[in-house]
């Protein structure tokens, strides 16, 4: 066997390695965007006992389940916004499996998101945490580090007020010098989305969906646990379900962190 797996295998065994999982719970409480309402909305989760050791499958149990591509802890793929509708190998199905898997950078802006839950992101910003921490590397995984997972009730998760969702996300120079300069995987947020609440009327609309995907990045929302996370030396793996021509899918995120880091 390779010297290196090996030696991970040894390091998870010892608990020199461990897995933290990035991961909600998925269920009917789980909460969903909520678009403005002259657009089509996706439905919450609901599931439907098929049988339960009963009449139906006296020795088995097994649910069907119901649930919009992109609920809860989820997967965005190119395709998923118009930018990214002609790029290659856009779709969950076609992704090759190499780019689900990448070191995590981890952002943490959470003081500035506790005194303003609209707080965004600026490029200026990354290179102040790269000059801590060293450049992002090429095929990582940014994640947005805002404490918004604390947030257990779907009311304060949403954050909805009069005038639409507050909630952090990322100016278009950041995602701009991510997609372009840095050559990262994607972006992983706390949030519902991987957009900010109010970003539905920024220009353009949903800036980081339309930069990241028409570059065809990534997006992966609705994390949590990013603060048992090292800012740089986690890797994260972020496989979504292979749906034919899927847009995007629920998914569990794994990160490898090395305990004391
Ligand atoms: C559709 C329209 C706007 C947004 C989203 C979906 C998401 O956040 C998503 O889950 O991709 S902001
Ligand atoms: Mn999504």
């Amino acid at each position: 066997m390779s010297k290196i797996l090996s030696q991970l295998i040894e390091a998870l065994a010892s608990g020199k390695v461990e897995v933290v999982d990035l991961t909600q719970p998925l269920g009917p409480d789980t909460p969903v965007i909520e678009l403005p309402a002259i657009f089509g909305s996706s439905p919450g989760v609901t599931m439907e006992v098929i049988s339960q050791y009963d009449d139906r499958g006296p020795a088995w149990y097994w649910n069907t389940l119901r649930l919009g591509e992109h609920t809860g802890t989820h997967f965005d793929a190119p395709v998923h916004w118009i930018t990214g509708r002609d790029l290659p190998d856009n779709t969950c199905d076609t992704i090759p499996a190499g780019r689900l898997v990448g070191p995590a950078c981890v952002i943490d802006v959470t003081e500035d998101v506790e005194r303003n839950p609209d707080f965004l992101l600026s490029a200026e910003r990354i290179r102040e945490w790269e000059s801590d921490h060293g450049k992002i590397p090429k095929g990582s995984w940014v994640l947005l580090r805002t404490g918004w997972s604390k947030r257990t009730t779907a009311e304060a998760f949403l954050n909805v007020a009069d005038d639409g969702p507050h909630s952090p996300g990322f100016h278009a120079n950041a995602s701009r010098l991510l997609a372009e300069q840095r050559d990262v995987l994607g972006v992983g947020v706390e949030t519902v989305g991987t957009d900010a609440g109010q970003a539905g009327g920024f220009d353009p609309p949903f800036p980081n969906h339309h930069t990241m995907h028409g570059a065809g990045k990534f997006g992966l929302a609705s994390l949590c646990n990013l603060d048992r996370l090292p800012a740089t030396g986690a890797v994260v793996l972020a496989a979504p379900l292979k749906i034919v021509d899927g847009s995007g899918s629920p998914l569990r995120v794994l990160a490898l962190v090395e305990s004391g880091e």
